[in-house]
């Protein structure tokens, strides 16, 4: 098996990028008519990462962070002042030679309170600066119309996405974005991670789950809300371009049997599908799968699902399907399994891997399986739209020395080839956080991703000053030999 020939590059048009969200990066949260949103309600937790003790959102810190108006002690509130530096960090994604950027509107600039009566002109012009400003650098647009983030009124006034009122609103705000910048925009994808409000239910469906009585229900619900949303989104758009690009987007967890114990290996089917192959089935089949009903007895989940959901969804499926790939985990029936953090999730541990700082288990191989899965199942073409390490960097007279991060991408990298040899159809690849930016899951600007270091502390002080990292040149190198002299580097 191994010693199949793979391809040595990447095709011609191949889409290196790099990628950032609203939320994490823009800062100027009050500025230019913006209204308050989710995430800026989000406190710095004390004992961040591994050690953070207090990470779940609660009804009394979002009625603090309500009262506050300053920055207080809240990272989204500043982020790294993307709104204010776009331009100069556009000519550093330039200088590095991407070839398209993925961003994310943030809802609460256009409408204010989520479903104001007009959009608000001020928001729409920032962002078709930025789309015109990227227009000029060459690079093409990867937009998310929601990431994380909803405007807080639209949580105080309908307990967010478990409230079906959202689907309308959310549909006019996607319309009214997809028509002003479709000239700009090259991919939309109008969820980040549909399927992370089953994990973290604050940032993807706006829920605070002590106002829940019945939660499992309400995230589901707010989760289907989402895919009648996002098939809706599609049916306009279409009429608007027929040949508009639509992906749906998840968190892809790469599961492994502990074992070769069937039990093993039947928890790692069943792992397979509660946490990615029902979105994406969804998503690409249009059909709620089977295998959900037994989930949703089991957990006594109740869902109220009209027939025109069901024709919604059925007919109204996505072009592409893009992912998040960040490690791999274990699946087994040993619940005293060893433990270990991961994306959105506290992960079984892998003794076979290495760990990032923040205990994110590294497995290069795991994304070519994971594209080989997808491909086998919905032969639709694949979008890698959020991968990296995050790393704590120094920055020493100028420099950032980060091999770490360059052996993670080469692997990576490798491991994207190698699919596309294995006949994966790969349109492209966003680095996250490809200039430093707030991390979603513990708010913190030390946990960083990018080729371009920002000079911020966890605080948010510092110069705001962008630097170059050894990886930004060793990337730009890739990115010009369109990825032909990479190897494996780890062992
Ligand atoms: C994904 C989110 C991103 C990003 C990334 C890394 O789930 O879509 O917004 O933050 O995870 O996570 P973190 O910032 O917690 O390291």
């Amino acid at each position: 098996m191994s010693n199949f020939k793979v391809v040595d590059e990447f095709p011609k048009n191949f889409l290196w990028g790099g990628a950032i969200a609203g939320s994490q990066s823009e800062g100027q949260f009050n500025v230019g008519g913006k209204g308050l949103d989710s995430q800026e309600c989000r406190p710095r937790f004390v004992g961040v990462g591994n050690d953070a003790k207090d990470k779940v959102m609660t009804t009394q810190k979002f009625e603090i962070a309500l009262k506050e108006t300053g920055f207080g002690n809240y990272p989204s509130r500043w982020g790294i002042n993307f709104y204010d530096h776009y331009k100069e960090d556009i000519q550093l994604f330039k200088e590095l030679g991407l070839k398209i950027f993925r961003m994310s509107i943030n809802w609460s600039r256009i409408f204010p309170n989520g479903d104001d009566t007009e959009p608000n002109e001020a928001g729409l012009e920032y962002y078709e600066d930025v789309f015109r400003t990227l227009q000029e650098a060459n690079i093409k647009v990867m937009v998310t119309i929601q990431h994380n983030t909803i405007p807080v009124s639209l949580m105080k006034r309908f307990g967010g996405w478990k409230n079906r009122k959202l689907i309308d609103m959310y549909v006019r705000y996607a319309l009214i974005v997809i028509e002003r910048f479709d000239v700009y925009v090259d991919y939309w994808i109008p969820f980040n991670e549909i399927n992370s409000g089953r994990f973290s239910s604050y940032s993807g469906i706006g829920i605070i789950k002590d106002q829940s009585d019945d939660y499992d229900s309400d995230v589901f619900q707010a989760i289907h809300h989402q895919f009648v949303a996002n098939a809706l989104t599609i049916q306009q758009a279409k009429r608007f371009n027929p040949q508009i690009q639509i992906g749906g987007m998840i968190a892809r967890f790469c599961h492994y049997p502990a074992t070769s114990k069937p039990e093993d290996v039947l928890a790692q089917i069943h792992d397979e599908q509660y946490t990615n192959w029902f979105y994406t089935d969804i998503l690409a089949r249009g059909v709620y799968p089977a295998y959900m009903n037994r989930y949703f007895e089991s957990y006594d989940i109740k869902i109220n699902i009209t027939e025109e959901d069901y024709n919604l969804l059925k007919i109204n499926t996505v072009d592409f399907i893009a992912f998040s790939y960040y490690f791999s985990q274990i699946s087994t029936t040993d619940s005293s399994w060893k433990k270990t953090d991961g994306n959105l999730v506290i992960a079984n541990k892998n003794p076979h891997l290495k760990s990032s700082e923040w205990g994110w288990q590294i497995d290069a191989l795991g994304l070519r399986i994971t594209l080989n899965q997808l491909h086998d199942r919905y032969g639709l073409p694949l979008f890698v739209v959020e991968n990296g390490l995050g790393a704590k960097d120094e920055l020493e007279d100028g420099k950032i020395h980060d091999p770490y991060r360059i052996e993670y991408l080469n692997d990576h990298f490798v491991a994207m080839r190698d699919a596309i040899g294995d006949g994966v159809n790969l349109l492209g690849y966003t680095l996250w956080g490809v200039i430093d930016l707030i991390s979603c899951g513990s708010l913190e600007m030390k946990k960083r991703y990018g080729v371009i270091y920002v000079d911020q502390d966890d605080e948010g002080q510092g110069s705001q000053k962008r630097y170059r990292k050894d990886s930004f040149y060793w990337y730009q190198s890739v990115i010009e030999d369109n990825g032909k002299n990479i190897e494996y580097i780890s062992s």
